[in-house]
């Protein structure tokens, strides 16, 4: 059976865009694949976090997998930091990868910005990180937003580099991404030129997985626009980069097409279809939210499905990586 392999960092803030362009891909792939779903905490500590706050953090991904409707029995559901192959594996790959490799990584760039020289080591070096947590478990399928693809790419050149260098033909596959059709990227409420992300300093970018319908309605209100009405049609969202994301926020909550969505709004100003929006995303997040919050009230569950998780996630990594070992050279007596 194909496995999949996927993550999101615990860095606070969860959103809507981790939910429209992971989690809830997610929901749908556990019935045709054998997945791992990963609170990357690891990944999170590349830019600095608060330990309390990361161990929150942690706690409301995994909470925001399972009230979105992740099967935990059926499939895992872990946190990273549990599993020290993913550390021994990393630094494997710290030795496969090549410097120039990791240049080209447009995240490292972006993330970085201009204070380069203080960014950490592990920013640098995340892509490698990522690569062993999908190649730990020999994961064949990532479903990735846009912004992950480049990784994702590196992660296909590492394995194939090992597998050469180390004389093992096919030993790791080669991962395929998984891109999905809507929501591949929800752009900030304030500049539909940016991605809506966890770290955005204004919380008005983002709606996250914990506000309450009046602060989602409020948020979708102050929502930045232009001043046109809506178009008829796609090519009349060229340029108008707002109304592309609220547009395409609708369809994806909806479960319908952005052509269906721009002819229902056709002409309409954006104070009724603001209503329609902040109504829909109510609509459809808060049985989550409820459910998210009933379970952070539970913490004794969520830290249970993380621990049954790891156990099974080191059960199938412990062997791979003792191949891993053994084919590298590290000598075990
Ligand atoms: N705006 C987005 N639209 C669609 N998908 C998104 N994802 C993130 N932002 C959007 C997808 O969510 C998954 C987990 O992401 P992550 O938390 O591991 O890291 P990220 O992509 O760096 O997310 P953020 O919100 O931008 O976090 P910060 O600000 O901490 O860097 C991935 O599948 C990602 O594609």
């Amino acid at each position: 059976m194909s496995r999949i392999f996927s993550g999101i960092q615990s860095t606070g803030n969860l959103h809507l865009g981790n939910y429209l362009g992971a989690v809830r891909n997610w929901v749908q792939l556990q019935h045709d694949y054998e997945c791992l779903f990963c609170v990357v905490d690891m990944h999170a500590i590349t830019v600095w976090q608060d330990p309390a706050a990361l161990k929150a953090s942690t706690r409301e991904v995994a909470a925001a997998m399972i009230a979105s409707g992740v099967d935990a029995k059926k499939h895992i559901i872990f946190n990273q930091s549990q599993v020290p192959a993913h550390a021994e594996l990393a630094w494997i790959f710290n030795c496969v990868a090549r410097l120039g490799w990791l240049n080209r990584m447009t995240q490292f760039k972006d993330k970085a910005g201009k204070n380069r020289e203080n960014a950490s080591v592990g920013l640098y070096a995340y892509p490698n990180l990522m690569a062993a947590d999908i190649l730990l478990y020999k994961a064949t399928h990532v479903p990735v937003g846009e912004d992950q693809k480049q990784h994702l790419e590196l992660a296909r050149d590492i394995a194939q580099k090992f597998n050469n260098d180390y004389g093992v033909e096919d030993f790791f596959p080669l991962p395929e991404p998984m891109i999905f059709g809507t929501a591949t990227r929800v752009m900030s409420l304030k500049d539909g030129t940016k991605k809506m992300s966890k770290s955005d300093p204004s919380d008005l970018s983002r709606i996250t997985m914990t506000d309450d319908a009046d602060t989602i309605a409020k948020k979708i209100r102050k929502a930045k626009t232009d001043p046109e009405p809506l178009p008829d049609n796609a090519k009349g969202l060229e340029g108008r980069p707002e109304a592309a994301n609220l547009l395409g926020i609708y369809a994806a909550l909806s479960d319908t097409t952005l052509d269906e969505t721009i002819a229902k709004f056709a002409g309409e100003g954006f104070g009724t279809f603001k209503q329609h929006l902040a109504d829909l995303a109510v609509a459809k997040l808060d049985p989550i939210q409820g459910e998210m919050r009933r379970l952070m009230a539970d913490i004794g569950h969520v830290d249970a499905v993380l621990k049954d998780g790891a156990e099974r996630a080191r059960a199938m990594a412990e062997p791979i990586i003792a191949e891993i070992k053994e084919t590298v050279g590290f000598l075990n007596v």
